[in-house]
């Protein structure tokens, strides 16, 4: 806007140089009286039009500003027929040995890895609200990502921009697929009719733009944000927020069928407490338990084939999540006969929260039988909040795999980006290369896999660990054929057992070989 003005003043000036001229040099000292009024008058209504031109230009519809050369409709409508990433090409593969920034040196979508293309096992997704909602603001600071075809506003207008924005970078990036909050693609209204129809609005420019081919990976409800969601959404302790956030599950639910989204889901941020002493904790879950047994039923009604995913989380916002992690969520799942209705969905950065290691989350969501979607991102080692940086360890991309190809793959699940750039990062470049970089990583993670199951002496190491189970005690043991007194007698008939080494540093120098 200052620009906007600057850039005004000039051209007023300009324009009215040689007015000013005629009017009072050209006659120097010796202009009559009556004369100067007459041109004192001719330059205050100069100034006047000026201000209403200024006017009309200030509070006109904004420019686009990412790329002065390509055209802008200027309507409000978020019509944008420029390119928002002007200079950043399709992202290919050029190989390992690339210097290129802008290319992947692991990834290659139709190579064949394990029986599978490369981008069947990965199933990569760009999350909406990181990558076209994130600003780098933290608790101290304020944004500092510009993005040029942003104009400081929430408008329905600006969601539409910004949803084409999307559309651009996932097509420029080569991935099929996005995730979605409902608030984060479209702005909240004053009544939850008005919020639904704004949903409906970009939604529906949303289909348009996904094409024959990208779809929703998974799409959620924002119920976290809005400060009626305070003491929770499902587990609030208010009747009206319950039922609110009922009616947002409804909608997200409906506009991710209507995009032909795969999976749905329930990540509870303030589903939990801050101290005990004003919680009624069982009442609470069981709040929970009704809540998710009435989304899979409308999930039924609307013809919703997708899977519905839980994300566990420990803490933050609350100081206790419910969902705290996999084997948390898979007892709560079991309490309320819920299993076979719900996958979850393992984010790394949660896992890490939780205490545990992401691989660790991955495979006891795995042999539960819930591994249904993996959050890719990381946290840092000194830092003890959820950073949600981009995977860019390869030695953790490759446990990650590791689970993932035990798995089977994760499909109709696969990996959403759930990472942002850091505070610092604010190029808009730097969008494509975190994506990059993240998905190389991952990509060189199942390289390694197929390296350690080529292999085969990682494996081996863990079927020998095990072997003594491999003969007719261990499988009477196994099948649940072997009661105290039969194993007391085999005891003293074996007498003190010989117990061989675990070989940990050999099973680490095995997996670093494949890295
Ligand atoms: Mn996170």
């Amino acid at each position: 806007m200052c620009v906007l003005f600057c850039m005004y003043l000039l051209l007023f000036c300009i324009v009215c140089m040689p007015v000013k001229h005629a009017f009072f040099w050209k006659d120097g000292v010796s202009l009559h009286e009556i004369k100067r009024m007459k041109s004192g008058a001719f330059f205050l209504l100069l100034l006047c039009l000026n201000l209403v031109c200024f006017g009309v230009i200030a509070t006109g519809p904004p420019t686009c500003p990412a790329d002065h050369i390509t055209e802008c409709s200027g309507s409000d409508s978020g019509e944008w027929e420029g390119e928002f990433f002007p200079g950043i090409p399709k992202i290919k593969y050029e190989g390992p040995s690339s210097k290129n920034p802008l290319a992947f040196k692991w990834y290659n979508a139709n190579e064949e890895i394990l029986g599978k293309k490369m981008k069947d096992w990965l199933r990569f997704s760009v999350a909406f609200w990181h990558t076209f909602r994130g600003t780098g603001a933290d608790p101290f600071g304020a944004p500092t990502k510009l993005w040029p075809w942003e104009d400081g506003t929430n408008s329905l207008a600006m969601a539409k921009r910004r949803m084409r924005a999307n559309f651009e970078f996932i097509n420029k990036l080569g991935v099929d697929r996005w995730c979605f909050h409902d608030r984060d693609i479209a702005p909240d209204g004053k009544t939850l009719e008005e919020a639904n129809a704004n949903l409906d609005e970009v939604v529906e420019l949303a289909k348009e733009l996904q094409g024959s081919k990208i779809r929703p990976l998974w799409g959620t409800a924002q119920l976290f944000l809005h400060p009626r969601y305070m003491h929770g959404a499902a587990t609030s302790s208010e009747v009206g927020v319950y039922a609110y956030a009922a009616s947002q599950v409804k909608k997200a639910m409906e506009v991710t069928h209507y995009l032909g989204g795969e999976n749905f889901v329930f990540w509870g941020g303030r589903e939990g407490y801050q101290t005990l002493l004003n919680t009624d904790m069982e009442r609470e879950l069981n709040h929970l338990a009704r809540f998710l047994e009435a989304a899979v039923a409308y999930k039924k009604k609307i013809g919703f084939n997708g899977i519905l995913l839980i994300e566990p989380k420990p803490q933050e916002p609350t100081k206790h999540q419910y969902d705290w992690d996999a084997a948390t969520t898979a007892g709560f799942l079991r309490k309320y006969n819920l299993s076979g209705e719900f996958k979850l969905n393992i984010e790394c950065n949660h896992a890490t929260l939780s205490g545990h290691s992401c691989h660790h989350e991955l495979e006891t969501a795995r042999i539960n039988g819930l591994l249904g979607n993996i959050d890719a991102n990381t946290g840092d080692p000194q830092i003890g909040w959820d950073t949600d940086q981009f995977l860019t360890d390869i030695g953790e991309a490759t446990m990650v795999m590791l689970s993932v190809v035990r798995n089977g793959g994760l499909a109709p699940g696969g990996f959403n980006f759930d990472a942002k750039l850091r505070r610092e990062s604010t190029d808009v470049e730097d969008l494509f290369i975190a994506h990059i970089t993240g998905m190389d990583t991952l990509a060189r993670g199942l390289r390694n896999v197929a390296k350690l199951i080529e292999d085969g002496s990682l494996a081996e190491l863990v079927r020998k660990r095990y072997e003594s189970f491999d003969t007719e005690i261990g499988a009477q043991i196994e099948a649940g054929k072997a009661d105290f007194e039969f194993l007391e007698t085999k005891a003293m008939e074996w007498g003190e057992p010989k117990v061989p080494s675990a070989k940990q540093e050999l099973a680490e120098m095995v997996f670093q070989s494949a890295l």
